[in-house]
């Protein structure tokens, strides 16, 4: 049984991560969440406390961040900053957490010895063109767009760093776009759901043509768990599940799910220096790891996060008219 630190476990993914860890798992979890705008307490809320312990801490905060990583096996970092669109909006955070913050961690794991697991996206590697029928994979080189995007690229190229000078026993992952339940509601899909719901209309940006690679977040998890268990120490595995689709098929797809028509939509203000498309090759994964998605059915998955957000209202409600009114006073 190993005492795993995972760090903004209060989030989308991490609490996805957390659940998954102890349905498939013996360890015990230490949560590190500074509970942001984008945390959910509910998310952590009806887990076996004798298993899962949560400490309100910044990554930033070199002493805490010691202590915790010195009582540890394992740190499974996925703190971070994560809006694009905040990241244009207000870059300080995302510096300040994605890089200091990942810096932080790497010095206490390089003092204690302590395994390490980095989770970053795909967005490191820029974008593809539409019609180009290349994909990301482990050896593309960085080329970010984004202030968030640049920070997750400093913070992978700092843990790579601390792999070559300091032999840190650390793994990255690079994944695609996450979708399921417990995603803030500033994200495209829950967005256009909760918008749907509350009796407002689906926004797209742009000319909608744009194309993300989704996968659902419980696959997510099991790559992350894959790539803990048994990747390669120093080694990137990109996790992905080969489902490329373009903003307006999504939207369609939650329009006709929700009795709606497909065009019943607004063309926004696009999102400046928006990636175009990504598209992520996870044959190392597959093959080094024998990792599988589970979700390989998109239109079931999204059905079944539809069903969510209209069963959650809780969760997304508070946050829904501040968002909106962030996004209306951009013209989005
Ligand atoms: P999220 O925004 O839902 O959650 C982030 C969590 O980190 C929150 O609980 C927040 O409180 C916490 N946090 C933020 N700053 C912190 C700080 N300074 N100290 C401690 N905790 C802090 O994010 P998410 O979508 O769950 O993403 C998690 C990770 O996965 C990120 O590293 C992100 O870059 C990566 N990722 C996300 C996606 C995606 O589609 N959402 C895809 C690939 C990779
Ligand atoms: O209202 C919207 N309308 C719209 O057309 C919103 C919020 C988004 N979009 C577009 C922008 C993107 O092309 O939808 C696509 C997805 O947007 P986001 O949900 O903001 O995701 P993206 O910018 O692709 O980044 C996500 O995936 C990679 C996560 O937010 C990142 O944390 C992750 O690293």
């Amino acid at each position: 049984m190993r005492q795993l630190l995972v760090t903004g476990g209060a989030g989308f993914i991490g609490s996805n991560f957390v659940r998954h860890v102890l349905a498939h798992t013996d360890d015990a979890i230490t949560v590190l969440d500074s509970f942001t705008y984008a945390a959910s307490e509910d998310a952590l809320g009806a887990l076996d406390p004798g298993r899962v312990r949560v400490v309100r801490g910044d990554v930033t905060d070199a002493g805490t961040v010691d202590e915790l990583v010195a009582r540890h096996d394992a740190v499974v970092h996925f703190a971070a900053e994560t809006h694009n669109d905040n990241s244009l909006a207000s870059p300080a955070p995302f510096v300040q957490t994605n890089v200091i913050g990942t810096f932080t961690l790497l010095e206490a794991v390089r003092r204690h010895g302590t395994r390490f697991h980095h989770i970053s996206t795909d967005e490191v590697f820029g974008d593809l063109e539409l019609d180009d029928p290349a994909r990301f994979t482990e050896s593309t080189p960085y080329n970010p767009s984004s202030p968030y995007s640049s920070t997750k690229a400093s913070s992978d190229l700092l843990v790579r760093a601390w792999v070559r000078s300091f032999g840190i026993p650390a793994t990255i992952s690079n994944c695609s776009n996450n979708y399921g339940p417990w995603q803030h509601v500033e994200k495209f899909i829950p967005r256009q759901i909760t918008n749907l719901l509350s009796g407002s209309r689906a926004r797209l940006y742009g000319d909608g043509r744009h194309v993300r690679d989704w996968i659902h977040a419980d696959d997510h998890s099991s790559g992350v768990l894959a790539v803990l268990d048994r990747g390669a120490l120093g080694e990137t595995y990109l996790i992905g599940a080969d489902n490329e689709r373009s903003n307006r098929d999504v939207l369609a797809l939650i329009l006709r799910s929700m009795g709606r028509d497909e065009d019943d939509l607004d063309l926004v203000a696009d999102r400046a220096g928006h990636d175009r498309r990504y598209a992520i090759d996870a044959t190392r994964l597959r093959e080094e790891l024998g990792w599988r998605p589970r979700f390989g059915d998109f239109e079931a998955g999204l059905a079944d996060t539809i069903d969510w957000y209209r069963d959650h209202e809780e969760f997304w409600r508070p946050a829904k008219d501040a968002t909106e009114a962030a996004y209306a006073a951009k013209g989005q």
